[in-house]
């Protein structure tokens, strides 16, 4: 089976679709559908920040509906699940557009869709295991030996929030360090998170996350030929929202 993984759309719907195209995919039908098979898969963080977080969902609804969704949670997606199971969660960092998209909808629609989001995130894996454990997704990414390990709070927030140090930058930005790098394992882990201007291949892990919303591109690695397919953000470009690592 061959996958073409895209990177965190964060509400860019119309790069997503021109994404798809790209990637030789037709959407007469509203779902994606690829002559020679090929399945779409996801890094999650689909929503915040961008134009379109609701029609993004209600089109990862509808694959997920026909059985055909292969997406990782983020730490949005877990944000927005927190919120719709009506926890206090501070709207910031780009749940408020998410949430001023829904507040703009008729008042029974937006029920409708936070009770169908909670459908959603519960039915999703904490990150998606592909061709016999050739090939991890994984939002921030996962530790070799975290792999097929039981569900824990340790595994999570690695997965959702990376390895993050707990300590934050000047600017409120969580230090994280850099897993990729000693990385030594033969799966192929695929994430995003951490916005980049160009796809970063380091050992046999790859960072898809080029900062559609910031201006950048939304990206998409092709399994197993691991080639890249970008489009370029519709959105303006913050240069400083992008993370530079040291080869
Ligand atoms: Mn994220």
């Amino acid at each position: 089976m061959k996958f073409d993984i895209i990177g965190d759309i964060h509400g860019c719907y119309d790069e997503l679709i021109l994404l798809i195209e790209k990637l030789g995919y037709s959407m007469e039908s509203g779902l994606p559908v690829h002559k020679d098979g090929r399945r779409l898969a996801f890094v999650g963080d689909a929503m915040d920040r961008g134009p379109n977080s609701y029609q993004t969902l209600l089109f990862l609804f509808n694959m997920q509906d026909h059985g055909l969704l292969l997406y990782s949670p983020g730490n949005h997606c877990n944000k927005l699940y927190r919120l719709a199971k009506g926890n206090k969660v501070q709207q910031t960092h780009g749940l408020e557009t998410t949430v001023a998209e829904l507040e703009a909808i008729p008042p029974s629609e937006k029920i409708q869709f936070y009770e169908r989001y909670r459908r959603f995130y519960e039915a999703l894996p904490l990150y998606v295991s592909l061709d016999d454990r050739k090939l991890i997704i994984a939002h921030a990414g996962i530790r070799e030996n975290m792999i097929g390990e039981p569900f824990s709070k340790k595994v999570e927030t690695f997965v959702l929030y990376g390895d993050i140090t707990g300590k934050t930058h000047p600017d409120g930005r969580p230090v994280r360090r850099d897993w990729a790098k000693s990385y030594v394992g033969t799966p192929w882990i695929v994430y995003g998170h951490t916005p980049v201007l160009d796809a970063r291949f380091v050992q046999r892990t790859v960072n898809i996350d080029t900062g559609c919303v910031f201006g950048g591109k939304l990206t998409a690695v092709r399994y197993p030929e691991m080639e890249i397919v970008s489009v370029p953000s519709l959105q303006p470009f913050f240069p400083e929202k992008f993370t530079s690592f040291d080869a």
